[in-house]
């Protein structure tokens, strides 16, 4: 039978690959192969599979597949990142545990998954959700604690009005939610934190590992951290003992501060506050509190503030700088205070003009003044109006007011950066507890771990509606405990983590799913790590891809794992849009995985996504075709099953027919190049060209019987085996192979029939073919017209020099005598 079936193939080979399990990682230790570790963004179980998953898991797949060709011991491991809002949200709706649905959804996508033929280790699964996982979040943040690096403070943070929850800064996306979109608003609170600054430089330092990461998440990183370079400069206040610090990149402006800004929102603009004004300056606040750091900092929005009636001292020349409080300066950046340089920054200047502050220019730029222009000019240029500095450039000015300050003490040299302490604990149930037993007498005390895991109480439905405390703190039985250290009445801290916390070490745990000594096994780690390739979305740029890469950081220090780069390289995919659009509930352009699995089968729907451009590229599902990859695969099918038929195994290859078997092997020889740069949509462009040739050499050529076309039969096999399994797996098995396809060995192309093709090139003299040359297909017009004017052949029908030469390269020249 040579009908081409996908339902029934992937029936069949779903059943086989069930029972031959080829996908399992290799454990024993005495194990040769050299091992590569291949790792897709783990889903969050939102429902059945979508076309975005459909793309990713296709692309990560092409590459497990081909290094299980290549013979590697590969770890190719799946679970799912089960804790969050979503299940809950669902919980409440629907009076139900959110384990209900996370677990429903999770079975239903792992069934997609072995459908869509992943070439999973299914025996490594987890789920961040199971206590047999979450334990060992609780055991990390228990180490992070003892090494101060989780640790509770209030302030302002970012607080989710809808989700009822607080949230990090990077889940802070324009001032909204990143979750649900609603408007972030600032909440004075006290909460958990890591100190991931305490890795800011390694975090920037470290990324000259990462050459195989795409630039711009590397961009993004380095600009979430945020690190600059300048100079703490103290102000005296008229009045007040202590000084006030202000950070600045730009000290050889220092000459030029006319006013001076305190954050409206830090404690500081009420100390600093003149009893009279203190009203305004609330008023002001209150105004000030509805808005998003990302608003306050927006370079176009009308500038307000307010006067605070006190004065600061320049400390390098007496002027007195009239104190504001304004929302442009922001409280947990720097020191929350400025030094206002109008000329040469472009929010002061807006300021002075709006409040009719002075303007005074220190660095001579040559372009228009900014008092008049309205435009500062933060540019390079000789310093002027600034005493011992005038003349020098800007390094020069910047290094001498350094040694300045130094020498009077008013100042020094200072880094600063963007990034923030990541806010870990969230007021919401469906989530790891922290595990912290708060007493009155011993304090913060962390739960042993021998009693580790803290388990979520039972709660259900509407106990879990959000109420801007946690959930848990209703169970008043759960809470309720004895302090670990003084047997006193203690409370259990009732906030769980942030989920970003379960992601960022679970791919240490795949090495030893099942291990209860600890996260993860050392050893396994050190035989396994770090991943070679990770294959993920980018919207993960500061999320996800900084987090895990602090963990590994920190559990490098903690002596856990030899490398401190988890991920040796990484690839984005692109979107999978409909109509030039995001898919949409909305826009109604939605496509759902399922039914184009039903209608066009696995293969042809895995196909269609790697063939339609580079795998980081958007694809737009109204431009692709599934129906044509059908048809490609039916003939591929049948070249398949019809040279099975034909011949056995075995066969010598070099009796077969030359052309054919030329273009075998420079197949093989690119897409293994193509392969290798992940361009994969290319390499399915030669599978195609592959098929083709060997259908014509079926067809008016040799015939079917001939060693080329079973040659050819089965390098495409196993070149198809990469991206549509089941089509390979039975035209292998057609070709009278057994077991699986997976392991069948990577075909390698002979370098003697990779010689470059010859092209016919027809000359003609006055119309009539008078020669036929054999030329390179890449030939240059010059020299072919070179080449027909030396054929004896030519020349015999020429008298002299030609009238005219007519040259279409490579296949034609045409003279006139
Ligand atoms: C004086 C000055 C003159 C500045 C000049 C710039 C240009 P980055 O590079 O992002 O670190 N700044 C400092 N603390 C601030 C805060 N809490 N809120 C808002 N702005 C703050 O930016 C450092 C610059 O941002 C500092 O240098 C300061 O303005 C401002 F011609 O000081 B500059
Ligand atoms: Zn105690």
């Amino acid at each position: 039978d040579e009908q081409y079936d996908p339902q029934a193939l992937q029936v069949k080979w779903q059943a086989r690959w069930e029972t031959l399990d080829p996908y399992r990682a290799g454990e024993d230790a005495g194990d040769e192969r050299p091992r590569r570790y291949l790792l897709d963004m783990f889903p969050y179980p939102s429902g059945d599979l979508h076309m975005g998953h459909g793309e990713v898991f296709a692309i990560a797949d092409v590459i497990a597949r081909y290094w299980f060709q290549r013979g590697y011991n590969v770890l190719h491991p799946i679970g799912w990142d089960s804790f969050g809002l979503p299940a809950e949200n669902a919980a409440i709706k629907r009076n139900a545990h959110p384990a209900e649905w996370t677990y429903a959804n999770i079975e239903t996508q792992a069934t997609s998954f072995r459908r869509y033929g992943i070439s999973f280790d299914w025996s490594r699964r987890l789920h961040t959700s199971d206590p047999e996982y979450y334990r060992w979040n609780q055991w990390l943040f228990n180490r992070f604690f003892e090494r101060g690096l989780a640790y509770r403070k209030g302030g302002l943070v970012n607080w989710c009005p809808q989700d009822q929850t607080v949230l990090a800064n990077e889940q802070v996306v324009n001032g909204h939610c990143e979750r649900c979109g609603a408007e972030v608003v600032r909440r004075e609170l006290t909460q958990w934190y890591f100190k991931i600054t305490d890795y800011a430089d390694r975090l920037l330092e470290d990324m000259d590992q990462l050459g195989g990461w795409p630039e711009r998440i590397l961009t993004m990183q380095r600009n979430w951290i945020g690190r600059s370079e300048g100079a703490d400069v103290r102000f005296q206040i008229e009045g007040r003992d202590e000084p006030v610090t202000v950070y600045t990149t730009r000290p050889d402006t220092l000459y030029g501060a006319t006013f001076f800004v305190v954050a409206a929102d830090a404690p500081l603009a009420e100390e600093l506050c003149a009893p009279d004004r203190l009203a305004e300056l609330e008023a002001y606040r209150a105004q000030v509190a509805k808005l998003s750091d990302i608003e306050r900092l927006a370079t176009d929005k009308e500038k307000t503030g307010v006067f605070l009636g006190r004065y600061a001292v320049n400390p390098v020349n007496g002027e007195r700088l009239p104190v504001w409080a304004a929302d442009y300066v922001l409280s947990g950046y720097g020191h929350g205070a400025i030094m206002a340089v109008p000329a040469h920054d472009q929010r002061d200047l807006d300021f002075a003009l709006k409040f009719s502050l002075p303007v005074r220019i220190v660095v001579e730029t040559g372009l228009p003044d900014p008092a008049e222009s309205g435009v500062a000019t933060p540019g390079e240029g000789a310093l002027v109006n600034s005493g011992p500095l005038d003349g020098l450039s800007k390094t020069e000015a910047i290094t001498r007011i350094v040694e300045i300050l130094r020498e009077r003490g008013t100042g020094d040299a200072a880094v600063n950066y963007r990034l923030r302490d990541w806010l870990l604990s969230r007021q919401r149930f469906w989530g790891t507890p922290i595990p912290i037993i708060h007493c009155p007498d011993c304090g913060e005390v962390p739960v042993p771990d021998d009693q580790l895991p803290v388990a979520l109480p039972d709660l259900r439905g509407e106990a879990l509606a959000p109420k801007g405390v946690s959930p848990l703190a209703s169970a008043t039985e759960w809470v309720n405990v004895d302090c670990p250290k003084c047997g006193g009445p203690a409370r259990r801290d009732t906030d769980t983590m942030d989920t970003f916390v379960d992601s960022s070490w679970y791919y240490l745990r795949y090495c030893s799913p099942g291990y209860e000594d600890g996260p993860f096994d050392v050893e396994q780690v050190r035989r396994w790590g770090p991943i070679d390739q990770y294959v993920g979305g980018s919207e993960h740029a500061v999320l996800h891809l900084m987090y895990s890469r602090f963990f590994t950081k920190v559990l490098h220090d903690m002596g856990m794992v030899d490398f401190t780069e988890p991920f040796v390289r990484l690839l984005n995919q692109g979107e999978v849009i409909n109509q030039g659009r995001g898919m949409s509930k909305s826009l109604g352009n939605g496509v759902d995985l399922g039914e184009q699995i039903d209608t066009y089968g696995v293969d042809a729907v895995r196909l269609t996504m790697l063939f339609a451009g580079p795998p980081e590229d958007d694809i737009d599902w109204a431009d692709v075709s599934p129906g044509a990859s059908q048809k490609f695969l039916a003939r591929a099918f049948r070249v398949m099953a019809e040279a099975g038929a034909a011949s056995a195994p075995g066969v010598d290859a070099t009796t077969g027919d030359l052309e054919l078997r030329k273009v075998t092997h420079r197949t093989i020889d690119e897409v293994t190049r193509l392969i290798e740069s992940y361009r994969f949509n290319v390499a399915i462009a030669r599978m195609m060209e592959l098929t083709t040739a060997a259908r014509r050499a079926i067809d008016t050529g040799p015939g079917a019987a001939d060693p080329a076309v079973r040659e050819a039969a089965e390098a495409l096999a196993v070149l198809l085996s990469l991206v549509t399994p089941y089509v390979a797996e039975e035209g292998w098995e057609r070709l009278g192979h057994g077991s699986t396809i997976t392991h069948a060995g990577w075909p390698v192309a002979d370098p003697a029939l990779l010689v470059q093709e010859s092209v016919t090139c027809v000359v003609q003299v006055a119309g009539k073919v008078r020669d036929r040359l054999e030329v390179a297909p890449t030939i240059s017009g010059a020299e072919l017209e070179e080449l027909a004017l030396a054929s004896e052949k030519v020349r015999a029908y020429l008298d002299g020099a030609p009238r005219k030469v007519i040259v279409r390269a490579p296949k034609l020249v045409n003279i006139v005598p």
